[in-house]
């Protein structure tokens, strides 16, 4: 069985019962005029996780792995989007209103979509949720189980929100999570450290912390 070196000890998997999951990789987050932005970000942070993303796609496809992406978006009428997320903080767009990319944050629209260089192919799924983590309001927990998946690689955007909450839900269903550090970013640098670092600290408490030459190496 392939042994995935990581912190804070090795792992080893089967490919078969192993998903990548590749988090909310889409324009609103990685692009100027979209829901980072108008939360006040600098996107451009972001673009280092694109090319290790696209590295670890195409080794899980070659291993002829499950590659699930997910898209974070709510439905045009906005009613699976809580108020609380809608009216929060000073943003210079909220969600719903009209920006350069379509309506932000909103499903259909072209800042909703994945970016080009990570664009699904035929077979794998997209999974579309209205919250943080993955596994709120949607199917991917009976999808993985029906797969028999028990491991998920796991890269994204942000690290310490749509990523790190994935990783908390999927460590509490049974799910042995490995965060791929260089697939991963934040708008803020300090806290895409310390969300790694709380992954794999207290003998891996949410996982374990790789990265793409780790797991790509492994699936040789
Ligand atoms: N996908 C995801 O992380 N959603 C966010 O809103 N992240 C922020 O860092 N704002």
């Amino acid at each position: 069985m392939p042994v995935l070196h990581a912190e804070p000890s090795p792992l080893e998997f089967e490919p078969a019962q192993t998903a990548l999951v590749i988090i909310d990789m889409q324009r609103d987050f990685l692009e100027p005029g979209g829901f980072g932005a108008a939360l006040g970000n600098d996107v451009s942070l972001l673009h280092a996780a694109v090319v290790p993303c696209r590295a670890m796609l195409h080794a899980a496809r070659l291993a002829g792995m499950l590659v699930i992406h997910t898209r974070e978006g709510h439905r045009p009428d906005l009613s699976d989007a809580p108020q609380a997320k809608v009216a929060r903080g000073a943003p210079s767009m909220r969600i719903g209103d009209a920006g350069p990319m379509g309506r932000i944050l909103i499903r259909g629209e072209a800042g909703h979509g994945i970016i080009a260089a990570l664009a699904p192919i035929e077979g794998e799924p997209v999974i579309d949720k209205p919250g943080k983590g993955a596994f709120y309001a949607t199917e991917l927990e009976p999808m993985l189980r029906n797969r028999g998946i028990e491991v998920l690689l796991v890269a994204g955007v942000t690290t310490e929100v749509c990523v790190h909450t994935t990783i908390r839900e999927a460590n509490d269903r049974g799910f042995r999570c490995v965060a791929l550090a260089d697939a991963c970013a934040s708008y803020i640098p300090a806290f895409h450290a310390a969300a790694l670092a709380m992954v794999s600290a207290q003998g891996g408490i949410f996982g374990w912390v790789s990265d793409t030459g780790r797991a790509i190496a492994a699936l040789r």
